[in-house]
């Protein structure tokens, strides 16, 4: 065992859920899933693809929610347990000082992550294509939106959770216009969260398996003694299209471009209806965790299908295990 320390403050209240008798897996679902369906916003196409962080007695949340003219926004919700969500029915309208960049197009695919003094959001911004849009928010009422980080093309910008070496971090994937059939993961690092350089290599897709097609950041980065958890997306590109899992990797703490374990097999893949079966079928594709030191659990918020939203658990102790066991 790697007796590893995990990072934070103490969330005995996160979603929890033993594995039920006859599973092995180090990762397994909720039998609630999917927790949140189309029914949560009155005119939802789909609610995926969500970042959950804990706020104040309970939790909040930043939801990827197409509407029925398929337009993609992000909306803001609340919720005491992390299951039963209370999600505003119009889209959040962020307060920019620049229409040339508050106007954007189109918004998914959203991270949260505490920093410092508030709560940050990234996501996929349509600026001229795809991009990293940056905004941050207090009390999830009032969203202030910021420079994007990068040039266009680029997808899946997740923030660590603290400076490093003095500097604000962030992971991102270039990208295309399109659906991408290629993506490696970069690290990249702010003076300020607006000036964004120091570019780094993280990791490539890898063999033909799960991940060989292109590979994403997925929750923000989890601390512990031994580097940074990443879980992390990973796509296959078979004979009926797309296939998104997801695996983890253990990242250097103050290099974290350096890969110190990286999973060969994948942690969780498409597997059940609600994973299988949606607007774009067999998609699992995680964007938030909670954790709690005290207990070691961690429950993982994922996509499924880009349709609904679904909840996964592990052990940390396990996990760290597997993610050294099986490493590439
Ligand atoms: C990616 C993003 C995600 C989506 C995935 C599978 O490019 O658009 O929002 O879940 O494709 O369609």
């Amino acid at each position: 065992m790697l007796n590893a320390k995990l990072i934070g403050s103490a969330l005995p209240n996160i979603p929890w859920e033993e594995r039920s008798g006859g599973c092995d897996e180090v990762v397994w679902r909720s039998e609630k899933n999917p927790i949140i369906t189309r029914d949560a916003v009155p005119d939802a196409n789909s609610i995926f693809n969500s970042a959950i962080v804990s706020f104040k007695e309970g939790f909040a949340g930043i939801f990827r929610c197409d509407n029925t003219a398929r337009d993609m926004q992000l909306y803001a919700g609340k919720s005491k347990d992390g299951i039963n969500w209370e999600i505003d029915s119009k889209r959040i309208q962020f307060r920019c000082e620049d229409d040339e960049i508050g106007n954007f197009v189109y918004g998914y695919d959203p991270r949260v992550c505490w920093l410092e003094d508030r709560y940050y959001i990234t996501w996929c911004n349509g600026y001229h294509g795809p991009t990293i849009g940056v905004g941050y928010t207090y009390d999830f009422k009032t969203f202030y939106q910021m420079e994007n980080a990068f040039l266009p093309y680029n997808r899946n910008g997740v923030l660590f959770p603290r400076k490093i070496n003095g500097k604000f971090a962030m992971l991102s994937r270039p990208s295309d216009m399109g659906h991408t059939p290629f993506g490696d993961i970069f690290y990249s690092e702010s003076p300020d969260m607006m000036h964004w350089g120091h570019h780094r290599h993280v990791m490539s897709p890898v063999g033909c398996g799960w991940q060989a097609t292109k590979i994403g950041a997925g929750p923000t980065p989890i601390e512990t003694s031994k580097g940074w958890l990443l879980i992390y997306h990973g796509v296959l590109t078979s004979c009926n299209g797309f296939v998104y899992s997801f695996g983890a990797a253990l990242l250097d703490i103050e290099k974290p471009w350096k890969v110190i374990y990286r999973t060969r097999p994948y942690l969780l893949n498409p597997r059940e209806y609600y994973e299988c079966v949606g607007d774009v079928p067999n998609v699992a594709f995680p964007t938030a965790a909670l954790y709690d030191p005290p207990t070691r659990r961690i429950a993982i918020y994922y996509g499924g299908a880009d349709t609904v939203t679904c909840l996964a658990f592990t052990k940390f102790d396990e996990l760290l295990d597997f993610i050294k066991e099986n490493s590439l």
